[in-house]
């Protein structure tokens, strides 16, 4: 081990850079390259990034702080000075060994006996107790800053594992002085956490008037008093910029499926100041008006980078609704697994296009559903009929064909149900042919393939196709073109059940049947209750092109015909 002082670089000859930002934590293991802390100045602002690899043994500068060219910003714990230093893997990235820490022992040693040598003070690990599994936990979120006072039982980080949550209670009344590991760090029963000194031992930071915040290096003895300025500085920077790391771990956790309270805080918060992200970031927010603190951070420990800034301005855009409004709050993503065993599996391919067309659909369409009853039971008894005839042509012959054929002749009379909206909804496209989709139900989604010129076809036609197009659906033999060109839809939903449903329209279309179960009820003919099969019908459609009076003539039109099948065929 050595020690290596990180230097302010040529930063374009500007005198008395304001430290703005410190990155790194006391304790923290960096890597070459690593932003280190920010500082600004009246030309620029930049990130000083870290010269060699290494274990931070002290910080040098706190936020505020006035900086210049050579002034030393930390002190850093190297495997073999300069030379020798390597990249290191941060905590983050580092997988924790069973024993805590082993990997890592000398750091762990050299970070404590720097601790001790320098304070005097009485410091304690504070270590990860049985979790009651072998599997280890996440460590989720870190609840005392460096510089933190806490009592005996007080939570000092929250865990969570595939089995459960819980908070880490501090061994000793005292003040935490590192975190030895951060949050998305894994571990297990035995790992040293973090370093805590306890009350009536002094530290750095205690030693003035117990507060991370208030140190008074003034009051030291002079021999000492320089390194001890430096090392209440240190504290309180690391106060600072803990409180800061705290903040950022709640956004973190926040954005995270597991942790609601990080989520209330995060939300609460919008004091600028807490976030963590750099001058640029911050000075781009503030021209777009963004509160930082609804900014989800991907960059290192949840540092908000340009990106995240820039995706979540796209986000907010589109989320805004074309004309007055309010954008769509978010749900919010839940841990299931607090609650018990739960199974995660990728969605396929087919239910996430649907899953955005129907949120597409159901976002821009004011829908109206109507509702009616089709008397199919002269249909039914032709179509019983019809079975040997149906055998003998190898085809199946249900309800679908009929209510295909019904619905385009329904809609030569009523073409408004198949038109669609162009240019902002200036313009309505009216369209001189009649292909209509059919939702077809898959094992690996919904799907909606489409039957040309319906109008043209005969029902026995119809059936055949509508057979063949829903075997290549579930065969996932259908082509991007097979789905395309549809006027109207049909759902039905008849052969799996359920009285009615309010079918969504499928966009660009206007309207859209949905088709329930058919079955026998009585029905008051004016002197007596007569037996009907009756097939349940919903009519959904785009109020901005269909009004209600559109739908119900629509709709009348579609029962008469399926009441009397003769009709149409004229
Ligand atoms: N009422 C009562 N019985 C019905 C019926 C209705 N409305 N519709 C169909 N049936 C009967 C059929 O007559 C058939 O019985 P028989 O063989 O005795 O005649 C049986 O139910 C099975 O029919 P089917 O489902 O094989 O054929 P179909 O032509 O009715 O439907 C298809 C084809 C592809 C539309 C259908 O299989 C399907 O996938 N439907 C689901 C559509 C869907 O998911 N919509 C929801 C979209 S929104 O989430």
């Amino acid at each position: 081990m050595a020690d290596e002082l990180i230097k302010v670089p040529d930063i374009g000859g500007a005198e008395g850079a304001e430290v703005v930002e410190v990155l790194v934590l006391p304790g923290e293991t960096i890597e070459v390259e690593q932003s280190l802390v920010v500082v600004e100045s009246d030309k620029a602002s930049m990130e000083i990034p870290a010269t060699v690899a290494g274990v931070v043994s002290e910080l040098r500068v706190a936020v505020g702080d006035s900086v210049s060219e050579g002034d030393v910003i930390l002190e850093l714990a190297t495997a073999s000075g300069s030379e020798g230093a390597q990249a290191e893997p941060t905590n983050a990235d580092r997988e924790v060994p069973d024993s805590p820490l082993q990997d890592d022992q000398d750091t762990v040693e050299h970070i404590t006996t720097l601790s001790a040598v320098t304070d005097g003070a009485m410091l304690i690990d504070v270590v990860i107790p049985d979790l009651g599994s072998d599997e280890g936990a996440d460590l989720v979120e870190v609840l005392v800053p460096v510089g933190g006072q806490v009592k005996e039982g007080d939570s000092l980080v929250l865990l969570e594992s595939d089995k459960a949550s819980m908070e880490v209670p501090a061994p000793a009344a005292g003040t935490v002085t590192a975190w030895l590991l951060e949050a998305g760090a894994t571990v297990k029963e035995g790992t040293v956490i973090a370093k805590l000194a306890i009350d009536g031992a002094p530290v750095a930071s205690a030693q003035s008037d117990g507060g991370a915040s208030a140190a008074q290096p003034d009051s030291q003895p002079s021999g000492e008093q320089d390194h001890k300025k430096a090392q209440a500085s240190a504290v309180t920077a690391s106060a600072a910029t803990s409180e800061k790391d705290a903040t950022r771990l709640e956004s973190k956790a926040g954005a995270a499926p597991s942790a609601p309270l990080g989520a209330e805080r995060a939300a609460e918060s919008s004091d600028p100041d807490t976030v963590y992200a750099g001058p640029a970031v911050r000075k781009l927010a503030r021209e777009f008006g963004v509160t930082l603190s609804q900014v989800a951070g991907t960059g290192t420990r949840g540092r908000i980078l340009k990106e995240d800034l820039q995706q979540h301005i796209a986000q907010v855009l589109a989320a805004v609704p074309s004309a007055g409004g309010v954008a769509m709050p978010a749900i919010p993503e839940q841990d299931y697994a607090r609650f018990g065993a739960i199974e995660k599996s990728t969605r396929s391919r087919i239910d996430k296009v649907i899953a955005s067309h129907m949120v597409r659909s159901w976002l821009n369409i004011p829908h109206v559903t109507q509702f009616d009853d089709a008397d199919i039971s002269d249909m039914e008894r032709f179509r019983k009929d019809l079975k040997n005839d149906a055998a003998n042509r190898g085809v199946r012959l249900t309800p679908l064909p009929f209510i295909l054929k019904a619905c385009a002749v329904a809609l030569r009379e009523h073409p408004k149900l198949k038109s669609s909206l162009a240019e902002g909804g200036e313009t309505l496209v009216m369209k001189h042919y009649c292909h209509i989709g059919m939702a077809v139900d898959t094992p690996a989604g919904l799907v909606v393939p489409v039957l040309r010129d319906v109008d043209k076809k005969s029902i026995w036609e119809l059936a055949a196709e509508t057979a063949a197009l829903a075997e290549r659906a579930r065969e996932k033999q259908l082509k991007p073109d097979d789905m395309q060109g549809g006027v109207f839809t049909v759902s039905s939903l008849g052969a799996i059940g359920g009285r009615g449903f309010t079918p969504i329209v499928n966009a660009p279309e206007v309207a859209i049947l949905g088709v329930g179960r058919a079955a026998v009820r009585p029905v008051w003919d004016g002197e007596v209750f007569r037996p009907q099969t009756l097939l349940p019908l919903a009519l959904s459609y785009d109020h901005r092109v269909v009004n209600g009076g559109d739908g119900g003539r629509f709709l009348t039109e579609l029962t008469s015909l399926l009441g009397d099948v003769k009709r149409m065929v004229m």
